[in-house]
């Protein structure tokens, strides 16, 4: 959409232009040679200038203009940490290292799963880098840094325009002493649907080479098969595997009694039994209380002495800590958090309150309380950055309903947004109501992505519908139900646990194919030779990273490159630059890579032309540079 030239103009390709065209639309045929990487930041600057931001904003409110400030940062090499375990002894050994550890290790997901869900995933490699080194230096005893996949590697190409492969890169080279982790979905590695298996091992192969070191697994149903794909492709990578069991319900509620304690150890065993690293259990929603917390892990405890445990929740209601330290107290060797000014609501817990509420304890987590304050700080001031994604924009508080919707906190959020962007704030107790509702009715499912977003789809369906439970069920042969309803009822994210819904299926269903077992075994392998030549013949500076990008999200990845061919390296502008572009006579920096560096003044914005166009001035490097930028205001 961007690259605005005649040679791939839909109206023209199509032949349905007139003589107009070109009168109307010089600026189509203005083939410039190609451009340098400075020049086209001119141009997505003066873009940005003219038209707004690139990336959709849910609000409209402008960042911050303060700089988060990096707090001083001690010279030499980073202290060694547990990664240093990892590259020397492996997996196994690593894994018995954690179980053997004295006090609470902690996960911090500040770079991956707190922004994911307090700012829409928005946060871009260029802050991340900023205050890796101060995490590296002064937090080398986490057990891990959360920094990867989820929704990241989707969201980085398609709204942030960078590469996910390069900040897993950078990240690597300033934080070489803490191992990383990521989210894998299982099967669906990091999209939304099954891929070929081989396309899921090669991702995990590639992930490991750039650095990755700890896969989380987990699959959105609890389907097995699922996972086990996703564990042996981590493994076989060389990766720590972390099987992660999805939490839903409440153990310590007689009245449920689909997902029972028994459930959880029972999934747990075969998790053991299939070789996962590290057990983890994936609170996803924050519906794990503290009475439940202790009745799980103590349970796991007792039945894995051996396996270390790793917990993850989300602070949706507010009881997040109490539960994170119920969990340490069962026996849970390592819990998430995020540190404290992205934490809380749908984020994790505070890395401060637990570390504040373990010191002087058996579970001490040994950070020191002083560096937590100043990492934080560091994050207050970035979040300003990113006002016009966070969610604090609508929601105020944590929700204690989520017992009740079991929404996951990244959707939670969204679905907030949804329904207060369209000025109906008051739909939302709607659509958390048909929620619970549409899980009902497709018969109590697990729900963390894609499960969610299929039961999102059906609450939507039922809202917009006005459609209350009752009718769905007794209708549902004659409704026209969301495509993500009819493909899960036809088989293609997995089985759940329990059966698909009857006589829901068949009357949604009729004749329609279902299939039978694990979704990607009967997906043909992905042709990744022939994806290379066809990439090839498009681009000249294709790295194997990308290959892998265009694998998992081909339309996405086309989308970045010639946004790139167009725009150049716009990761390396600053937030509020990026999103912004600068103010008349504002002067500052761009470093492309270590030793060039940009100076840049922006001068003037021209009036709009005949053609619709306005020319943007600036200084660069002390000469006067122009650019043309249609104006679509
Ligand atoms: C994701 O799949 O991105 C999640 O964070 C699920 O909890
Ligand atoms: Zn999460």
């Amino acid at each position: 959409p961007f690259l605005q030239n005649v040679l791939n103009n839909n109206q023209f390709l199509q032949g349905t232009v007139d003589t107009q065209f070109i009168d109307e639309n010089p600026d189509l045929f203005n083939l410039r040679p190609v451009q340098n990487r400075a020049q086209k930041l001119l141009h997505y600057l003066g873009h940005v200038m003219v038209n707004g931001p690139t990336t959709p904003i849910p609000v409209k409110v402008k960042p911050s203009s303060v700089d988060p400030v990096v707090p001083p940062i001690p010279m030499g090499e980073s202290p060694s940490g547990f990664r240093d375990i990892l590259l020397r002894e492996g997996p196994e050994k690593f894994a018995k290292a954690i179980r053997q550890h004295q006090g609470l290790m902690l996960m911090d997901t500040t770079f991956r799963d707190a922004h994911q869900s307090l700012l829409a995933t928005r946060v871009r490699t260029h802050d991340l880098k900023k205050i890796a080194p101060f995490v590296s230096q002064n937090f080398n005893n986490l057990f891990s840094l959360e920094n990867w996949g989820g929704a990241t590697f989707d969201v980085a190409m398609r709204f942030l325009y960078e590469c996910p492969w390069r900040r897993l890169q950078e990240l690597r080279q300033l934080i070489p002493n803490i191992p990383f982790q990521m989210l894998l979905r299982g099967a669906n590695a990091v999209g939304y649907t099954n891929y070929p298996d081989n396309a899921v091992f090669k991702f995990c192969e590639v992930a490991k080479e750039n650095g990755m070191d700890i896969f989380r697994v987990f699959d959105s149903l609890n389907y097995l098969p699922n996972m086990i794909l996703g564990m042996e492709a981590a493994g076989q990578a060389g990766g720590v595997v972390e099987a992660a069991i999805s939490y839903t319900g409440d153990v310590a509620d007689p009245t449920r009694t689909k997902y029972t304690l028994d459930y959880y150890v029972n999934l747990a065993e075969a998790l053991v039994k299939a070789g996962t690293h590290i057990l983890c259990i994936k609170d996803m929603a924050g519906l794990l209380k503290p009475k439940a917390s202790d009745m799980l892990i103590r349970a796991l405890r007792d039945r894995f002495p051996d396996v270390p445990i790793h917990v993850h929740t989300h602070d949706t209601a507010g009881a997040g800590v109490a539960s994170m330290l119920a969990c340490a107290h069962a026996g849970a060797d390592i819990v998430d958090v995020a540190v404290d000014s992205m934490s809380g609501m749908t984020s994790q817990p505070s890395m401060g309150a637990l570390v504040a509420c373990t010191k002087g304890t058996d579970q001490d987590t040994g950070i020191q309380l002083e560096k937590v304050f100043d990492y934080s700080e560091y994050w207050e001031v970035a979040r300003g950055l990113y006002s016009a994604f966070d969610c604090t924009a609508t929601m105020k508080s944590g929700n204690s309903d989520v017992y009740e919707n079991e929404i996951p906190g990244g959707q939670y959020t969204n679905l907030h947004f949804q329904a207060h962007s369209m000025g109906l704030g008051n739909k939302f107790k709607e659509v958390k109501k048909a929620y619970a509702e549409a899980n009902k009715i497709l018969g109590d499912v697990i729900k963390v992505t894609p499960s969610s977003k299929i039961v999102g789809d059906l609450a939507q369906f039922m809202v917009h519908n006005g459609l209350a439970q009752e009718q769905v069920e007794t209708m549902a042969d004659e409704l026209s139900f969301p495509l993500s309803v009819v493909e899960y009822l036809q088989g293609y994210v997995g089985i759940p646990y329990g059966g698909f819904p009857e006589p829901l299926r068949s009357k949604v269903l009729k004749d329609l194919p279902r299939i039978e077992g694990r979704p990607g075994a009967t997906l043909p392998p992905m042709d990744f030779v022939k994806l290379e030549s066809k990439l090839k013949s498009k681009y000249d500076d294709l790295t194997p990273e990308d290959i892998m990008s265009a694998a998992m999200y081909p339309k996405v990845f086309e989308e970045y490159k010639d946004f790139s061919t167009q725009f150049g390296p716009v990761e390396c502008l600053n937030t509020r630059l990026f999103l912004e572009g600068p103010k008349i006579a504002e002067e500052f920096e761009v470093e492309l890579e270590r030793g060039k560096t940009l100076h840049i003044k922006a001068l003037a914005l021209g009036d709009l032309n005949k053609a619709g166009q306005r020319e943007v001035f600036f200084e660069l490097n002390g000469q006067l540079r122009s650019v043309l930028v249609k104006d679509t205001q």
